[in-house]
């Protein structure tokens, strides 16, 4: 293990290369990262970057994003093969014929996209949202336009109770969040009575209601980082969110809600960025994200949405 922590040490100074991560990668290489954070924190992040190349320990479409806001700069992906099941759930093709159809139906809508969509999903979007800024933009938008909100029906759901704002929701979920078991997490509330359960938006409203916190995973880090003495958290989002808790929070304990049929619950896509991978794609600088002709219309939606 050292020896490949020092091969990607120096092959990053090499390379004149800046490693981000995000939260949900093994801790391994969340410790390596030069910034960590959720995908609006990096996306950020990326265009304040100052090295020619960005190697970014994430999904598919984070990636993406790095590269719409920086197209000057080399960015890789350790595997290609990253993706999201969110963004699976959406096509662009689907996307445009459904908005055709709203049209013709005589709806005047504007579209809110989650960040967790491809770059061609993102150029049939009028605003791109993370988790962190969801809230602020469907309040921004006026109420006599309806909202088509894309792909996560669950955050949608969620965004509608606070905001009170009906929307058309798409039927996408997160493989990871629409899993956890309500069961279990009951039982976990019936073990630790002073625990205080933070959930993820993406988590279906079975087990939001149960929750004493809901909020990506920088409201999470700011939630918990409001308790200064020890207190117990019960976590409903991808599991390796703990380790950043734990590392930036040891006082506290933690306790990971189980998936229906698994002990924790890890995202199989952000699992396929390893160490070595890693490695090797700092040595032989691929995979890379190459430019599309549909980054040119997504850059500007999300320049709009997220860099304001
Ligand atoms: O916005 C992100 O990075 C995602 C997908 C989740 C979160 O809350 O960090």
């Amino acid at each position: 293990m050292p020896d490949i922590i020092d091969d990607i040490t120096s092959l990053k100074k090499q390379k004149n290369a800046t490693i981000l991560a995000h939260y949900y990668q093994d801790s391994e290489i969340q410790e390596l990262a030069d910034f960590t954070g959720d995908s609006l924190k990096l996306a950020r992040a990326a265009t304040r970057v100052d090295t020619d190349v960005i190697v970014f320990c994430g999904v598919h479409f984070m990636a993406e994003t790095a590269k719409m806001l920086n197209p000057e700069k080399r960015v890789l992906l350790p595997d290609l093969q990253a993706g999201c099941s969110l963004a699976e759930s959406c096509t662009a093709s689907e996307l445009a014929r459904y908005q055709q159809m709203l049209r013709e139906k005589g709806h005047r809508f504007q579209t809110v996209t989650y960040i967790n969509s491809s770059a061609a999903v993102k150029a049939l979007s009028d605003w791109v949202v993370t988790s962190g800024n969801a809230e602020e933009v469907v309040r921004r938008i006026p109420p006599e336009e309806e909202i088509l909100f894309v792909p996560d029906r669950h955050l949608g759901g969620y965004l509608e109770d606070v905001t009170g704002r009906k929307m058309i929701l798409w039927d996408g979920a997160c493989m990871v969040h629409e899993i956890f078991s309500v069961r279990d997490l009951l039982d976990m509330k019936r073990k630790h009575p002073q625990a205080r359960t933070i959930a993820h938006p993406e988590c279906p409203a079975n087990i939001r209601e149960h929750s004493d916190f809901i909020g990506g995973t920088e409201g999470m880090l700011r939630f918990v980082g409001g308790f200064s003495a020890p207190a117990e958290f019960i976590v409903a989002t991808e599991v390796n969110m703990l380790w950043q808790l734990k590392s930036r929070y040891p006082q506290h304990s933690y306790h990971p809600v189980p998936g229906i049929t698994c002990a924790c619950n890890k995202c199989p896509h952000m699992a396929r960025n390893t160490l070595e991978k890693l490695r090797d794609c700092l040595l032989y600088e691929r995979p890379e994200i190459t430019w599309q002709p549909e980054f040119e219309r997504a850059r500007v939606v999300l320049q709009r949405s997220l860099l304001n």
